[in-house]
């Protein structure tokens, strides 16, 4: 059975862009994976420790995975684009996290679905609003677009032109 889940992307090591675009390119070329939509980018001041801007994005997929497998894909495709897992909150060339899955709620130790931050972060909530605006975020039972007008969105700033 296909299921939709939406992912978000980010980078702020390396030649950002091209990582992303590439890192998208790959989860289309995997079998059981449908690339739906995808946002625009974003250019946007880091959150946590003090590190250079991140780029962001987000990506809506058709798949015939589970959670767990969709997972360990993306693991893998962090992986295959050098991303190295150092400090907790520290730089990175590629980074995937499974935000929705459906209306799925799961607490697992390795993987919580939706992601138990996304509703407090503008550099997911802007992209996501792009084209997913009345996904219902499971917890709060809100919309992405009900949930974007509660962060501060001042530091997230659209690439134009991308
Ligand atoms: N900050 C921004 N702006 N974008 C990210 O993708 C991002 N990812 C992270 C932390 C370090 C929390 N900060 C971020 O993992």
């Amino acid at each position: 059975m296909k299921m939709s889940s939406a992912i978000a992307l980010g980078s702020n090591l390396g030649d950002s862009r091209a990582i992303l675009e590439a890192a998208i390119e790959t989860l289309a070329q995997t079998p059981g994976i449908i690339l739906e939509a995808k946002s625009s980018w974003y250019k946007t001041k880091a959150v946590g420790p003090p590190q250079p801007d991140y780029i962001n994005g987000a990506v809506i997929l058709r798949v015939e995975m589970i959670p767990q497998l969709l997972l360990k894909t993306l693991l893998q495709i962090e992986n295959k684009f050098g991303r190295v897992r150092q400090q907790r909150w520290g730089p990175r060339t590629l980074d995937l996290d499974l935000l929705l899955y459906d209306d799925l709620i799961l607490n697992t130790p390795n993987l919580q679905i939706p992601h138990p931050r996304m509703r407090e972060r503008a550099f997911v909530l802007v992209p996501l609003v792009e084209i997913a605006p009345d996904w219902v975020e499971p917890i709060s039972g809100c919309t992405i677009k009900e949930l974007v007008k509660d962060v501060d969105c001042t530091e997230v700033h659209l690439l134009v032109g991308y």
